[in-house]
């Protein structure tokens, strides 16, 4: 059960700036308040403003020279013990991050527990880090490429993940031998500060990492245009994506983005329907459906249509929103009032601009103690039409939307018919339509007979189109954003050569 509000000490945060917990040069600090209760105060966290980021910035400038230089099988090392130091602390700072995003206990922890992948995952790769040698085109020359890192790293994270997100990107930027500034959301900071904690807990040096908490438009905004930044990671809105886009292309920066999606879940005649609806009911109301990957459309073949939407509204009315510290609890809040506003907006939009069904849900639960928190009931639209705009724009909300389909290829024509590409899941029985979904689907994520969350830290994460700008973190291929390639001729052979003439 949630420990009631007045028991919980709220404390104030700092900055880390240099290894030293440094308060803000305004003095300004933001409440991080409890989404399920916002009369419990988790913490004030700085307001920091662009002094804070130069002060930041340079303290990453200066420990990157002496960072990239420390043999990466030890900066590897480091991550080790940071990744002991989560495993120990899992619960305590999952309870922490149920506190402050409003995710159920169990996926806050599975969030430590994909940082903790992530860290392990990396730390290993600080053996490897491969380049590669070829063949030179002239006698007694060695070629090779190597991989180096790129300099002080901007790190802009969500507050959907926030333990998970961050650890993606600081854990293989410092591996690759880079140092880094993190502006976590200023919704879910103390996970990030968390994170951060065991990293300095474990030995990363002072400068390595530093965090500056704030609002976006003020620190994000800062970090993202700072001159001495070369590289920018940023995970959130298509919206606010675009706009570190624009900075980073006036600086010449390396942008890393990772935006919007209109996840889809495809289900055949021949599927296991009872498989299909438990994979649904996760996929579209887990993390009260804020995730990047959530299931936000149902595209079902018309053969089952009525009886898969039977089975599902009867077992969304059954869920039981709550604080996500109480077990019982399948469904927490959504993060903030803008939010509220936004889910409620698009299902009136639902309602009346597109004429679709509601089933169940369309309401802000407001009874108990629920009117303390951000709550919406979990909602289902059925006789929505591929083009209509609750099939077509992510809600980010316990909103779902069932679509009807001919056949496997009209399925497809529809999930692949919006503007994202983060993933996809097809439910069959049948091999041949599991690989020409996985062949013809547009997204960076593919599931057979799953849902579409639960993406592994030792995959490629990422997706197509408006969701992303062709990068990918997680996987070996986030080295490839973290760090640049460096090509090395050696001429043995005591005289000039010249490549393409001699
Ligand atoms: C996100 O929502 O941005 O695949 C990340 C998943 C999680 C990560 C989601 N492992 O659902």
């Amino acid at each position: 059960m949630a420990k009631p509000a007045s028991r919980i000490k709220a404390v104030e945060f700092r900055n880390y700036i240099n290894g030293k917990w440094a308060a803000p040069r305004s003095n300004d600090y933001i409440e991080n308040r409890n989404p399920a209760d916002t009369r419990e105060l988790v913490g004030r966290f700085p307001a920091s403003s662009s002094d804070d980021v130069d002060a930041a910035v340079e303290a990453a400038s200066e420990a990157f020279s002496t960072w990239r230089r420390v043999p990466a099988p030890r900066r590897a090392e480091i991550l080790f013990r940071a990744g002991e130091i989560l495993i120990k602390r899992k619960n305590e700072f999952a309870r922490d991050m149920t506190r402050e995003m409003g995710k159920v206990f169990k996926e806050a922890s599975g969030d430590v527990q994909e940082a903790i992948d992530m860290t392990y995952f990396i730390a290993g790769e600080g053996r490897r880090l491969h380049g590669f040698t070829t063949k030179a085109e002239l006698p007694n020359k060695f070629a090779m490429c190597v991989r180096e890192p790129i300099g002080v790293c901007g790190l802009i994270t969500p507050w959907n993940f926030p333990m998970a997100i961050p650890s993606w990107k600081i854990m293989p930027a410092l591996v690759c031998g880079n140092t880094v500034v993190i502006k976590p959301a200023e919704d879910t900071p103390l996970s990030t500060y968390n994170l951060v904690s065991a990293c300095e807990q474990a030995g990363v040096p002072p400068g390595v990492i530093n965090v500056v908490s704030g609002e976006g438009e003020e620190a994000g905004a800062a970090l993202a245009a700072h001159p001495s930044i070369r590289l920018v990671s940023f995970t959130g809105s298509t919206q606010v994506g675009r706009i570190v886009a624009q900075q980073a292309a006036l600086n010449e920066k390396i942008c890393s983005l990772e935006m919007g999606g209109k996840n889809v879940v495809m289900i055949m005649e021949d599927a296991d329907l009872d498989l299909a609806l438990e994979g649904v009911l996760w996929g579209a109301f887990g993390t009260s459906g804020q995730r990047c990957t959530a299931a936000s459309r149902v595209v079902v073949h018309k053969k089952i249509a009525k009886r898969f939407t039977g089975m599902l509204a009867e077992r969304v009315k059954l869920l039981k929103l709550g604080n996500g510290l109480n077990d019982k609890t399948d469904v927490g809040p959504v993060i903030n009032e803008e939010a509220v506003e936004k889910i409620l907006g698009y299902v009136e939009i639902g309602r009346r601009e597109d004429g679709a069904t509601m089933l169940c849900g369309g309401s802000r639960a407001e009874k108990g103690d629920l009117k303390h928190g951000y709550f919406i009931e979990p909602t289902v639209f059925a006789d929505v039409k591929p083009k209509m705009r609750i099939a077509q724009e992510e809600i980010f909300g316990p909103v779902v939307s069932l679509i009807e389909c001919r056949n496997l290829d009209h399925a497809i024509e529809i999930a692949n018919g919006v503007r994202y590409g983060l993933s996809a899941s097809l439910y069959t029985c049948d091999v041949n339509r599991a690989f020409q979904a996985m062949e013809n689907m547009f997204t960076g994520i593919f599931y057979v007979n799953a849902s579409t969350t639960g993406a592994e830290v030792h995959l490629p994460f990422g997706g197509t189109k408006a969701t992303g700008n062709g990068h990918r973190e997680g996987g070996t291929q986030v080295l490839d954003v973290f760090s640049e390639w460096k090509s090395v001729y050696v001429d043995y052979s005591g005289k000039l050569q010249r490549a393409q003439i001699d």
